[in-house]
Protein backbone atom coordinates (compact mmCIF):
# COMPACT_ATOMS: atom_id res chain seq x y z
CA UNK A 1 0.00 0.00 0.00
CA UNK A 2 0.98 3.46 -0.57
CA UNK A 3 2.40 5.73 2.07
CA UNK A 4 -0.60 8.02 2.23
CA UNK A 5 -3.20 8.58 4.37
CA UNK A 6 -5.82 6.03 4.88
CA UNK A 7 -8.44 8.24 7.25
CA UNK A 8 -9.37 11.99 7.52
CA UNK A 9 -8.84 13.80 10.80
CA UNK A 10 -12.51 13.31 11.79
CA UNK A 11 -11.80 9.80 11.63
CA UNK A 12 -8.80 9.51 13.38
CA UNK A 13 -10.24 12.18 15.70
CA UNK A 14 -13.23 9.36 16.70
CA UNK A 15 -10.67 6.85 17.13
CA UNK A 16 -8.33 8.75 19.63
CA UNK A 17 -11.46 10.24 21.57
CA UNK A 18 -13.12 6.69 22.39
CA UNK A 19 -9.33 5.89 23.60
CA UNK A 20 -8.62 5.72 27.51
CA UNK A 21 -5.48 4.15 28.00
CA UNK A 22 -3.53 4.97 24.47
CA UNK A 23 -0.28 3.77 24.23
CA UNK A 24 1.99 7.09 22.41
CA UNK A 25 5.58 6.28 20.85
CA UNK A 26 8.01 7.06 17.91
CA UNK A 27 10.68 6.26 16.11
CA UNK A 28 13.97 4.97 18.25
CA UNK A 29 16.26 7.91 18.96
CA UNK A 30 13.51 10.47 19.54
CA UNK A 31 14.38 14.08 18.06
CA UNK A 32 12.71 17.23 19.02
CA UNK A 33 9.93 16.80 16.70
CA UNK A 34 9.22 13.05 18.15
CA UNK A 35 9.39 14.05 21.36
CA UNK A 36 6.82 17.13 20.83
CA UNK A 37 4.81 15.22 18.65
CA UNK A 38 4.40 12.20 21.42
CA UNK A 39 3.76 15.50 24.43
CA UNK A 40 1.59 17.10 22.38
CA UNK A 41 -0.57 14.59 21.62
CA UNK A 42 -0.11 13.21 25.07
CA UNK A 43 -1.06 16.29 26.70
CA UNK A 44 -4.18 16.95 24.28
CA UNK A 45 -5.70 13.67 25.16
CA UNK A 46 -4.98 13.87 28.81
CA UNK A 47 -6.95 17.25 28.67
CA UNK A 48 -10.11 14.94 27.48
CA UNK A 49 -9.69 12.61 30.23
CA UNK A 50 -7.42 9.42 28.77
CA UNK A 51 -4.44 8.58 31.06
CA UNK A 52 -1.51 8.14 27.56
CA UNK A 53 1.26 6.01 28.38
CA UNK A 54 3.79 7.67 25.99
CA UNK A 55 6.87 5.29 25.72
CA UNK A 56 10.07 6.40 24.37
CA UNK A 57 13.02 4.17 23.32
CA UNK A 58 16.85 4.88 22.41
CA UNK A 59 19.36 8.03 23.63
CA UNK A 60 17.45 11.24 24.14
CA UNK A 61 19.56 14.43 23.50
CA UNK A 62 19.99 16.14 27.20
CA UNK A 63 19.04 19.09 25.38
CA UNK A 64 15.04 18.42 24.93
CA UNK A 65 14.68 16.02 27.93
CA UNK A 66 13.34 19.55 29.71
CA UNK A 67 10.20 19.28 27.42
CA UNK A 68 8.65 16.84 29.48
CA UNK A 69 7.94 16.88 32.94
CA UNK A 70 8.92 14.32 35.30
CA UNK A 71 7.28 11.14 34.72
CA UNK A 72 5.57 12.12 31.75
CA UNK A 73 6.70 9.15 29.46
CA UNK A 74 8.76 5.74 30.04
CA UNK A 75 11.85 5.22 28.34
CA UNK A 76 14.17 2.26 27.75
CA UNK A 77 17.71 2.83 26.03
CA UNK A 78 17.59 -0.37 24.32
CA UNK A 79 15.28 -3.28 24.23
CA UNK A 80 11.22 -4.15 24.05
CA UNK A 81 8.71 -1.15 25.33
CA UNK A 82 5.39 -3.21 25.66
CA UNK A 83 1.79 -1.31 25.98
CA UNK A 84 0.65 -1.00 29.34
CA UNK A 85 -1.59 -3.06 30.90
CA UNK A 86 -5.44 -1.55 29.39
CA UNK A 87 -3.87 -0.45 26.25
CA UNK A 88 -6.62 0.30 24.31
CA UNK A 89 -5.09 2.24 21.06
CA UNK A 90 -1.26 2.32 19.70
CA UNK A 91 -0.34 5.50 18.26
CA UNK A 92 3.04 6.11 16.54
CA UNK A 93 4.09 9.46 15.63
CA UNK A 94 6.71 10.75 13.36
CA UNK A 95 8.22 7.36 11.76
CA UNK A 96 5.73 4.72 9.36
CA UNK A 97 9.17 2.60 9.44
CA UNK A 98 9.66 -0.70 10.58
CA UNK A 99 13.37 -0.31 11.02
CA UNK A 100 12.39 2.97 13.61
CA UNK A 101 10.25 0.80 15.90
CA UNK A 102 12.32 -2.26 16.61
CA UNK A 103 11.37 -1.25 20.64
CA UNK A 104 7.96 -2.13 19.68
CA UNK A 105 7.52 -4.00 16.47
CA UNK A 106 6.60 -7.41 17.45
CA UNK A 107 3.34 -5.97 19.63
CA UNK A 108 2.44 -3.65 17.06
CA UNK A 109 2.98 -6.30 14.02
CA UNK A 110 0.33 -8.55 15.93
CA UNK A 111 -2.14 -6.06 17.29
CA UNK A 112 -2.59 -4.07 13.39
CA UNK A 113 -6.23 -3.17 14.28
CA UNK A 114 -5.34 -1.01 17.11
CA UNK A 115 -2.34 1.30 15.19
CA UNK A 116 -2.77 4.40 13.95
CA UNK A 117 -0.48 6.62 13.25
CA UNK A 118 0.40 10.10 12.28
CA UNK A 119 3.14 11.18 9.97
CA UNK A 120 4.91 13.69 7.87
CA UNK A 121 7.76 11.66 6.02
CA UNK A 122 7.50 10.96 2.22
CA UNK A 123 8.16 7.51 2.92
CA UNK A 124 6.97 4.55 5.35
CA UNK A 125 5.78 1.62 6.08
CA UNK A 126 1.77 -0.38 6.58
CA UNK A 127 3.23 0.09 10.47
CA UNK A 128 -0.59 1.63 11.37
CA UNK A 129 -2.92 1.05 8.57
CA UNK A 130 -5.18 4.40 9.63
CA UNK A 131 -2.92 6.46 8.96
CA UNK A 132 -2.48 10.54 8.63
CA UNK A 133 0.55 11.30 6.41
CA UNK A 134 0.92 14.60 5.37
CA UNK A 135 4.73 15.33 3.76
CA UNK A 136 4.03 19.14 3.07
CA UNK A 137 4.02 19.55 6.99
CA UNK A 138 7.33 20.81 8.29
CA UNK A 139 7.41 18.83 11.50
CA UNK A 140 4.90 15.66 12.70
CA UNK A 141 3.86 18.37 15.30
CA UNK A 142 2.41 20.53 12.51
CA UNK A 143 0.68 17.39 10.61
CA UNK A 144 -1.21 17.22 14.88
CA UNK A 145 -2.66 20.24 14.76
CA UNK A 146 -5.78 19.75 12.53
CA UNK A 147 -6.10 16.59 14.82
CA UNK A 148 -5.73 18.44 18.16
CA UNK A 149 -8.39 20.93 16.46
CA UNK A 150 -10.61 18.04 15.98
CA UNK A 151 -10.43 17.34 19.29
CA UNK A 152 -11.51 20.63 20.76
CA UNK A 153 -8.82 20.65 22.73
CA UNK A 154 -7.01 24.27 23.24
CA UNK A 155 -3.75 24.59 22.46
CA UNK A 156 -2.45 27.04 25.37
CA UNK A 157 -3.53 29.11 27.83
CA UNK A 158 -3.38 32.17 25.05
CA UNK A 159 -1.21 35.16 25.93
CA UNK A 160 -0.12 34.12 29.23
CA UNK A 161 3.59 32.36 29.02
CA UNK A 162 2.83 28.83 30.24
CA UNK A 163 5.68 25.91 29.85
CA UNK A 164 4.72 21.96 29.21
CA UNK A 165 1.82 22.72 27.33
CA UNK A 166 0.53 21.44 23.57
CA UNK A 167 1.43 24.85 21.95
CA UNK A 168 5.09 24.26 23.45
CA UNK A 169 5.53 20.98 22.66
CA UNK A 170 4.24 21.45 18.94
CA UNK A 171 6.48 25.19 18.60
CA UNK A 172 9.61 22.69 19.86
CA UNK A 173 9.00 19.97 17.11
CA UNK A 174 8.19 22.47 14.55
CA UNK A 175 11.49 24.91 15.64
CA UNK A 176 13.86 22.50 15.63
CA UNK A 177 12.65 20.58 12.70
CA UNK A 178 13.16 23.69 10.48
CA UNK A 179 16.42 24.60 12.05
CA UNK A 180 14.53 27.32 14.03
CA UNK A 181 12.44 28.58 11.10
CA UNK A 182 15.70 28.51 8.34
CA UNK A 183 15.27 25.51 6.41
CA UNK A 184 13.54 25.25 2.88
CA UNK A 185 10.40 23.55 4.57
CA UNK A 186 9.58 26.80 6.41
CA UNK A 187 7.18 28.32 4.31
CA UNK A 188 4.49 30.43 5.14
CA UNK A 189 1.84 27.97 6.77
CA UNK A 190 4.55 27.05 9.40
CA UNK A 191 5.26 30.68 10.14
CA UNK A 192 1.00 31.31 10.35
CA UNK A 193 1.75 28.45 12.73
CA UNK A 194 4.58 29.41 14.69
CA UNK A 195 2.33 32.60 15.21
CA UNK A 196 -0.43 31.14 16.39
CA UNK A 197 1.76 28.70 19.01
CA UNK A 198 3.56 32.06 20.03
CA UNK A 199 -0.19 33.67 20.52
CA UNK A 200 -1.29 30.44 22.62
CA UNK A 201 1.48 31.43 25.29
CA UNK A 202 4.97 29.64 24.33
CA UNK A 203 7.99 31.13 25.74
CA UNK A 204 10.07 30.60 22.71
CA UNK A 205 13.04 32.76 24.24
CA UNK A 206 12.79 30.33 27.16
CA UNK A 207 12.67 26.87 24.43
CA UNK A 208 15.43 28.40 22.38
CA UNK A 209 17.59 28.85 25.72
CA UNK A 210 17.23 25.38 26.61
CA UNK A 211 17.12 23.76 23.64
CA UNK A 212 19.99 25.71 21.59
CA UNK A 213 22.32 27.08 24.95
CA UNK A 214 22.41 24.28 26.87
CA UNK A 215 25.79 23.23 25.56
CA UNK A 216 28.82 21.83 28.07
CA UNK A 217 31.61 24.01 28.71
CA UNK A 218 33.87 21.91 26.89
CA UNK A 219 31.88 22.76 23.45
CA UNK A 220 33.78 25.57 22.24
CA UNK A 221 37.15 23.79 23.52
CA UNK A 222 36.19 20.82 21.03
CA UNK A 223 35.05 22.70 18.10
CA UNK A 224 38.16 24.85 18.51
CA UNK A 225 40.05 22.12 17.55
CA UNK A 226 37.96 20.62 14.86
CA UNK A 227 38.01 23.92 13.17
CA UNK A 228 42.24 23.84 14.07
CA UNK A 229 42.04 20.58 11.93
CA UNK A 230 40.79 21.89 8.92
CA UNK A 231 41.03 21.36 5.31
CA UNK A 232 39.36 22.29 1.99
CA UNK A 233 40.45 20.74 -1.33
CA UNK A 234 38.43 20.44 -4.18
CA UNK A 235 39.08 24.29 -5.18
CA UNK A 236 37.56 24.84 -1.47
CA UNK A 237 33.88 23.44 -2.52
CA UNK A 238 34.85 20.84 0.64
CA UNK A 239 35.85 21.01 4.06
CA UNK A 240 37.12 17.99 6.39
CA UNK A 241 37.02 18.07 9.54
CA UNK A 242 38.88 15.52 12.17
CA UNK A 243 38.65 15.03 16.26
CA UNK A 244 40.67 12.28 17.69
CA UNK A 245 40.26 10.14 21.09
CA UNK A 246 42.95 13.11 22.39
CA UNK A 247 40.83 15.85 21.75
CA UNK A 248 37.78 14.28 23.80
CA UNK A 249 39.77 13.97 26.51
CA UNK A 250 41.72 16.83 26.89
CA UNK A 251 38.43 19.17 26.22
CA UNK A 252 36.63 16.63 28.88
CA UNK A 253 33.98 15.95 26.11
CA UNK A 254 32.12 13.07 24.19
CA UNK A 255 30.49 12.26 21.49
CA UNK A 256 27.22 13.68 22.90
CA UNK A 257 28.84 16.89 22.27
CA UNK A 258 29.05 17.33 19.22
CA UNK A 259 25.57 18.18 17.85
CA UNK A 260 25.40 20.47 14.90
CA UNK A 261 29.64 20.56 15.02
CA UNK A 262 29.84 19.73 11.27
CA UNK A 263 28.14 22.59 10.29
CA UNK A 264 31.02 25.17 11.33
CA UNK A 265 32.53 25.46 7.69
CA UNK A 266 28.87 26.14 5.95
CA UNK A 267 29.18 30.00 7.07
CA UNK A 268 31.96 29.93 3.99
CA UNK A 269 30.40 30.92 0.90
CA UNK A 270 32.64 28.37 -1.66
CA UNK A 271 31.62 25.45 0.74
CA UNK A 272 29.15 22.53 -0.64
CA UNK A 273 30.08 19.83 1.65
CA UNK A 274 31.30 19.85 5.23
CA UNK A 275 32.64 16.55 6.57
CA UNK A 276 33.63 15.94 10.44
CA UNK A 277 35.63 12.95 10.92
CA UNK A 278 35.27 11.33 14.84
CA UNK A 279 38.06 8.48 15.54
CA UNK A 280 35.69 5.72 17.35
CA UNK A 281 38.66 3.42 17.74
CA UNK A 282 42.11 3.70 16.65
CA UNK A 283 41.28 2.46 13.39
CA UNK A 284 37.90 3.47 12.63
CA UNK A 285 36.40 6.75 11.98
CA UNK A 286 32.85 8.05 11.85
CA UNK A 287 32.17 10.28 9.09
CA UNK A 288 29.27 12.96 9.19
CA UNK A 289 28.92 14.57 6.24
CA UNK A 290 26.77 17.49 5.29
CA UNK A 291 26.06 19.96 1.61
CA UNK A 292 24.17 22.73 1.39
CA UNK A 293 20.76 23.15 -0.94
CA UNK A 294 21.48 24.39 -4.10
CA UNK A 295 22.11 28.46 -4.39
CA UNK A 296 19.65 28.90 -6.61
CA UNK A 297 15.96 26.77 -7.20
CA UNK A 298 16.41 23.59 -9.57
CA UNK A 299 20.10 24.50 -9.16
CA UNK A 300 23.31 21.94 -8.45
CA UNK A 301 23.78 20.10 -4.79
CA UNK A 302 25.89 17.45 -3.76
CA UNK A 303 23.92 14.50 -2.59
CA UNK A 304 25.88 13.09 0.59
CA UNK A 305 23.74 10.64 0.79
CA UNK A 306 25.33 9.19 -2.60
CA UNK A 307 28.62 10.14 -1.27
CA UNK A 308 28.43 7.91 2.11
CA UNK A 309 26.71 5.12 0.24
CA UNK A 310 30.65 4.48 -0.97
CA UNK A 311 31.34 3.47 2.54
CA UNK A 312 28.43 1.56 3.15
CA UNK A 313 26.64 4.40 4.57
CA UNK A 314 23.60 6.85 4.20
CA UNK A 315 20.65 9.29 5.27
CA UNK A 316 19.38 11.90 3.90
CA UNK A 317 20.40 14.17 0.45
CA UNK A 318 22.05 17.04 2.77
CA UNK A 319 22.86 14.93 5.87
CA UNK A 320 24.39 11.45 6.46
CA UNK A 321 26.99 9.35 7.66
CA UNK A 322 29.55 6.22 7.13
CA UNK A 323 31.41 4.70 9.16
CA UNK A 324 35.03 4.12 7.33
CA UNK A 325 37.83 0.94 8.11
CA UNK A 326 40.62 3.37 8.58
CA UNK A 327 43.01 5.55 10.93
CA UNK A 328 41.66 9.44 11.59
CA UNK A 329 44.42 10.94 8.72
CA UNK A 330 43.71 8.07 6.44
CA UNK A 331 40.76 8.53 6.37
CA UNK A 332 40.49 12.04 5.84
CA UNK A 333 42.32 11.48 2.28
CA UNK A 334 39.75 8.58 1.31
CA UNK A 335 36.90 11.11 2.05
CA UNK A 336 39.09 13.70 0.11
CA UNK A 337 39.90 11.34 -3.00
CA UNK A 338 35.49 10.64 -2.79
CA UNK A 339 34.19 14.01 -2.88
CA UNK A 340 36.87 14.85 -5.93
CA UNK A 341 35.23 11.45 -7.82
CA UNK A 342 31.99 12.64 -7.49
CA UNK A 343 33.15 16.32 -8.31
CA UNK A 344 34.81 15.65 -11.42
CA UNK A 345 31.72 13.43 -12.19
CA UNK A 346 29.85 16.28 -12.80
CA UNK A 347 28.20 16.77 -9.30
MN1 LIG B 1 10.01 15.06 12.22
Amino acid sequence: MAYASTVNHAQLAARLRASRRPFLTTHFKPDGDALGSVLALGRALRALGAQPDIALAGPIDRSILGLAQPGEYRHVERGALVPAEGCDLAVVLDTGAWSQLEHCRDWLRANPSMVVGVDHHARGDDVAPERIVDPSCASCTQALVPLVDELGVPLGPGTRRARHTVAEAMFAGLATDTGWFRFSGADDRVFSLAARLLASGVDKDALFRMIEQGDAPGRPLLTARALSSLRYSCGGRVAVMRLSRADFEATGTRVDDLAGLVNEPMSVAEVEVSVLLVESEPRLSKASFRSKPPALPGGAFVDVNHLAARFDGGGHVHAAGARIAAPLDEAADIVVRACEDYLDAGG
